[in-house]
């Protein structure tokens, strides 16, 4: 057959899922988690939230306070990475047995090549027992898609979430991006899209379509990426379509405050938030920003590029800390972030996901 065959899995719902086994009581209900809910009243964002949640409109990266008005019903918890981490070790145990060659690019989400199958049926065939095993043995349901290349079968496996299986073949891989909206392509955001749109692409087969040139014009090199992915073809070895081009954690104070040794504390904890994640992807970064809110959602960033990439915590917290000293001039803050980018794989692979 010659082609490649790449499979791509990602638990459903996955924080929401491990709580609602560990808790039958939950089953069927709205369940959302994120950090600091309060029964809902609190300021954090949702990390997730089940299906039956996702009805009322919720989701991730929503404020509480906003899943609290669509469904003040929903079961509220806050993340407990206890849980999740040795569960998500325990997932890609299993995912080893199918393929000497797992990528794992987030705590529920990997690309396995699939060497032994000769063709997509028996891909199909590893698929299924994929998600068997995973729900024999962790009671959790995930969504598998199969196709030439990893972009292809990342968006497959988001195709028919949850408990999807989408395969698709090297020719129906046009006919299977086509008529889907861009921002189903990971790393076309809001932002992307809107300019997009404003060009009159709105499909990935527009998208497909266009000149690069006309791409490059607008995007630059980020735009021949753009055409690559909506070929189905990989354009670089990226990590994970939300990891790959930064990573960012941000946090809202429980109530305003301009008081700095709170608000350095705070953002020491997002430093080290942000490196854990860096180093969990094996990544080096170049480029860090604060950003700031302040009470009345004003919003300032602020970034530095180093001359050498790095990625120790305390190049991380020294430079968040300098960025944001300008700022802590008792004006009351509502969040903080800190982004990296500019990244880079870092070479010195350290898997150690309990780091989560
Ligand atoms: P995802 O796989 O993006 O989401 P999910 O597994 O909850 O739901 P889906 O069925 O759509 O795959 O992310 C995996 C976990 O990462 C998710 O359960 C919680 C966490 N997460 C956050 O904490 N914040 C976020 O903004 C996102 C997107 C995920
Ligand atoms: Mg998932």
């Amino acid at each position: 057959m010659g082609s490649r065959i790449i499979l791509h899995v990602d638990m459903d719902s996955f924080f929401a899922s491990v709580e609602v086994r560990d808790r039958p009581d939950l089953r069927g209900k709205p369940v959302v988690i994120g950090a600091d809910p309060k029964g809902g009243k609190g300021r954090g964002v949702v990390s997730t939230a089940s299906y039956e949640a996702r009805a009322f409109g919720i989701h991730s990266a929503m404020p509480i306070s906003t899943a609290y008005r669509l469904c003040p019903d929903a079961v509220f918890l806050p993340p407990d990475f206890s849980k999740y981490v040795p569960t998500s070790e325990r997932i890609f145990a299993i995912l080893s047995g199918y393929s000497p060659d797992v990528l794992q690019v987030s705590i529920d989400e990997a690309y396995l090549d699939i060497v032994s199958a000769v063709d997509f049926e028996g891909a199909t065939v590893v698929g299924r027992r994929i998600k068997d095993e995973i729900l024999m043995k962790e009671r959790l349901t995930c969504s598998v898609g199969i196709g030439p290349s990893r972009i292809v079968a990342k968006i497959a496996s988001d195709f028919r979430k949850p408990d999807g299986l989408t395969v698709v073949r090297p020719k129906d891989v046009e006919g299977f991006l086509g008529p889907l909206p861009v921002e189903k392509i990971p790393g076309i955001g809001r932002k992307t899209a809107a300019t997009l749109h404003a060009l009159g692409i709105r499909l990935v087969g527009d998208l497909a379509a266009v000149d690069v040139q006309e791409l490059s014009a607008h995007f630059g090199k980020w735009g021949l990426v753009m055409h690559e992915l909506a070929l189905g073809r990989d354009a670089y070895e990226f990590r994970s379509g939300k990891a790959s081009r930064s990573i960012g954690r941000e946090t809202t104070f429980e109530q305003d405050t301009g008081d700095p040794p709170v608000v350095l504390e705070k953002l020491d904890r997002v430093s080290e938030q942000v490196h854990r994640a860096l180093v969990r992807e094996d990544l080096t970064f170049r480029t860090l920003t604060v950003k700031i809110r302040f009470e009345g959602f004003e919003t300032r960033t602020r970034s530095r590029t180093l001359e050498r990439r790095a990625r120790d915590l305390e190049t991380i917290s020294g430079l968040a800390r300098d960025l944001l000293s300008g700022h802590l001039s008792g004006r009351k803050i509502r969040l903080i972030g800190v982004r990296l980018s500019g990244l880079e794989e870092g070479g010195e692979k350290q898997k150690t996901l309990a780091e989560f």
